[in-house]
């Protein structure tokens, strides 16, 4: 366990480009469908269980919420896509803040997209890194839920994924937010990303 997890605090929440903290040092984003499991993803990783508010109702979280690690260092959980019952206008407005976000931010420095293994790279998901890579952002697809399947399942829902992704530059890695499986595994990749002091 890094310590530098368990600090994570609450900083602010940001409904437009606007409202982001100052765009210095390092942050790495969370983006997946609403549902997905980032908040929970992130509870996990920083050991927090109330840090980042999970929900059942998708969609709840349309906002850049940002959790500082130390004054330079931010884990972001953005807001959830793919749920159904919004207006186009709300799907507008997600898609440019998302784009802005991904494109403009300098301070960021990798971006982790969650997705339920059990229902990997939908379209949106596959849009999502098609951002990440013309930003030219290292990324990771965090397959999470996987307490739901069964060990086989996981390791065949892992190497689908890995194929499929095979010819882009995406680590792919299973993960539980019940049962800390990844926890380890992630937490050495952001430290990277984030450039975290050795402990
Ligand atoms: N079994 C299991 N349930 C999980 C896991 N991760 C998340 N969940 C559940 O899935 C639901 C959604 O989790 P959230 O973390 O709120 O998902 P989110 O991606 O942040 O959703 P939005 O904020 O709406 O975009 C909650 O009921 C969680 O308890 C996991 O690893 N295993
Ligand atoms: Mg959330």
């Amino acid at each position: 366990m890094d310590p530098h997890f368990q600090r994570a605090a609450f900083q602010t929440a940001a409904a437009s480009w606007a409202g982001t903290p100052p765009d210095t040092g390092w942050e790495v984003a969370f983006a997946g469908r609403s549902n997905a499991g980032k908040s929970s993803a992130i509870n996990r990783l920083c050991h927090q269980r109330g840090l980042a508010r999970t929900s059942r109702t998708p969609g709840r979280t349309q906002q850049l919420v940002f959790f500082r690690l130390d004054d330079e260092r931010r884990l972001v959980d953005l807001p959830g896509y793919g749920f159904a019952k919004v207006s186009q206008a709300i799907k507008a407005g997600w898609q440019a803040l998302m784009e802005d976000y991904l494109r403009r931010r300098q301070c960021l420095r990798g971006l982790v997209v969650v997705m339920d293994i059990r229902h990997p790279l939908t379209d949106i998901d596959r849009q999502m890194l098609a951002w990440g890579a013309a930003a030219e952002l290292p990324m990771l697809a965090l397959l999470t839920k996987a307490d739901k399947l069964k060990r086989g399942a996981v390791q065949s829902q892992l190497a689908g994924v890995r194929r499929e992704l095979a010819d882009q530059d995406v680590a792919v890695e299973g993960f539980s937010a019940a049962s800390g499986l990844g926890v380890d595994a992630v937490q050495v990749r952001l430290s990277q990303w984030l450039e975290l002091p050795p402990r």
